[in-house]
């Protein structure tokens, strides 16, 4: 298995929930590691352009503005298969269908406020990875 990085949100949501430091113990017990993080109160047009691809989606002048309705918490996580790993851990966007015992089952109420994002590929993770910290924010462990 390939060592991947991927990017990792704490929505709003989850943030105001003060649940940050419980879903970083799902990273950890899974073996990932956070090499750089972040918290942010993100603008409109910096989740505008982070969302871009869902541009035309009917959801996502509200998506927008969820994302930015308080601060979020942004990490890098690495590990084996990190991107699928985490897209595992975080489960099915809409928290109803998500498996018990994943992030979005215990922390997320609905489709639209679902406690976390999670890079869909290890192409897009080097672009979400690039949007949010320079090269120098990244720290990988020496230890
Ligand atoms: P994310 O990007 O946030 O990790 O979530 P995802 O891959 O599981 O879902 P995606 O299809 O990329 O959609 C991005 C976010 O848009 C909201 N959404 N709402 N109302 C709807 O039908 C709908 N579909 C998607 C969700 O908040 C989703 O996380
Ligand atoms: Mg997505």
């Amino acid at each position: 298995m390939a060592m991947e990085r991927t990017i990792s949100i704490v929505k709003p949501d989850a943030v105001g929930k003060n649940v940050i430091g419980k879903i970083y113990s799902r990273f950890e017990d899974a073996g990932l590691k956070i090499i750089a993080a972040k918290m942010k109160h993100l603008s409109q047009k910096e989740a505008e352009g982070f969302y871009a691809v869902h541009k035309e989606r009917p959801f996502f002048k509200d998506l927008v503005s969820f994302m930015t309705s308080g601060p979020v918490m942004i990490q890098v996580l690495e590990g084996e298969s990190a991107v699928a790993k985490n897209r595992e851990i975080m489960g099915a966007t809409n928290p109803k269908e998500a498996a018990a015992g994943t992030i979005r089952a215990d922390f997320a109420q609905s489709i639209d406020e679902n406690a976390v994002h999670g890079s869909d590929s290890v192409e897009n993770a080097a672009i979400e990875i690039a949007y949010f910290f320079s090269a120098t924010e990244i720290c990988p462990r020496t230890r």
